[in-house]
């Protein structure tokens, strides 16, 4: 009963104070030049929309124990979280062009205002689950799903600025997929509440498929719950993805990253992407344009783009002689 919705917006999130290094901000432009809009557009049947790029006027920073930028931050993710309540509202799927994985703040926090029974899939090499007190960097884009979960609260000191983000989402909400860089108390924080999580030795063992059908199986047994995939660029293999700023090795094929979304593509109920992370700044010229074109790959496969290919809409014969 459910179809996918055949309607996207596009936002872009051109963000890099959640993490040290330059260059993940031009992300947004570098898809866009690729012809991010003009190949979704192609996708069979897809209405695609550009809700352009959210941007963040420089404002005063707040300090904050072991947590940089702070306020710029959560400017942002305000902002971005209040469009992607409007994309939704619009009934279309929100694919969200980051920047760097702080903007999963904004990006879930504006899905969970208008379907408060979202599940959310993190695929990264990463958990993303520190805290302040645990993080060994101080950046962010390691903390935004420690950040979104009510369960944290306690482990949170009052933080200033970011009174407008509620911490509603259920960390029984969540699934991790491709994970090979864990922190230990990210780690405990894992078994503590017994997150569902394919860590790449469990995808060796079951396969990509049936990691993410075991995934969403557990977090929705009745398959009626919207979607909400978050994907780091750097949860596929450093090999296949070089541009980013923290790249692990002996990560997902693309191909396994194409399967997974066309799974959650092929249930109707995927209702918001992040792609996060790609930074162009980084490797060279080869690096960049695997990395992007990676990143389209796996936005396409979320989006209904077939491998096997789609016959002209309501065409019966080729062209006669
Ligand atoms: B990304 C790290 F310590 N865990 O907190 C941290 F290893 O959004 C990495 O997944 C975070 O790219 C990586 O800084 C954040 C580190
Ligand atoms: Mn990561
Ligand atoms: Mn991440
Ligand atoms: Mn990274």
């Amino acid at each position: 009963k459910w179809e996918p919705l055949k309607k996207v917006g596009i936002i872009g999130v051109p963000f890099e104070k959640g993490q040290k290094k330059y260059g993940v901000s031009v992300a947004p432009a570098a898809l866009r030049y690729a012809g991010l809009i003009q190949q979704l557009s192609e996708i069979d049947g897809l209405d695609v929309k550009d809700y352009g790029d959210i941007e963040t006027p420089g404002i005063e920073e707040v300090k904050m124990e072991n947590m940089a930028h702070l306020a710029l931050v959560s400017a942002c993710n305000k902002k971005l979280s209040e469009r992607v309540s409007q994309v939704l509202r619009d009934d279309r799927v929100v694919v969200t062009i980051g920047g760097d994985h702080s903007i999963g703040v904004g990006t879930v926090d504006g899905h969970y205002q208008v379907n408060n029974d979202m599940i959310l899939i993190w695929v990264d090499a990463h958990a993303d689950i520190n805290t302040n007190k645990t993080s060994d960097s101080g950046s962010v884009h390691g903390m935004p799903v420690a950040l979104l979960v009510k369960e944290f609260n306690n482990y949170w000191p009052y933080l200033p600025t970011m009174d407008w983000q509620e911490p509603l989402f259920s960390i029984k909400s969540l699934g991790y997929i491709g994970l090979r860089s864990v922190d230990h108390y990210e780690r405990l924080a894992i078994e503590k509440y017994n997150v569902p999580t394919f860590a790449m030795e469990d995808v060796e063992e079951h396969g990509i498929k049936n990691s993410i059908e075991h995934v969403l199986n557990k977090l929705d047994p009745e398959n009626k719950r919207p979607i909400h995939v978050s994907f780091d660029i750097d949860a596929l293999d450093a090999l296949e993805a070089p541009s980013t700023g923290t790249p692990v090795r002996g990560g997902l094929s693309l191909r396994e990253a194409i399967n997974l979304m066309e799974i959650v593509y092929a249930t109707g109920r995927l209702r918001a992407v992040d792609l996060v992370e790609i930074n162009p700044a980084l490797g060279n010229e080869n690096d960049r344009k695997q990395t992007i074109e990676a990143g389209l790959c796996v936005l396409k496969a979320a989006l209904g783009f077939s491998r096997r290919g789609t016959a002209p809409r309501g065409v019966k014969d080729l062209p006669i002689q």
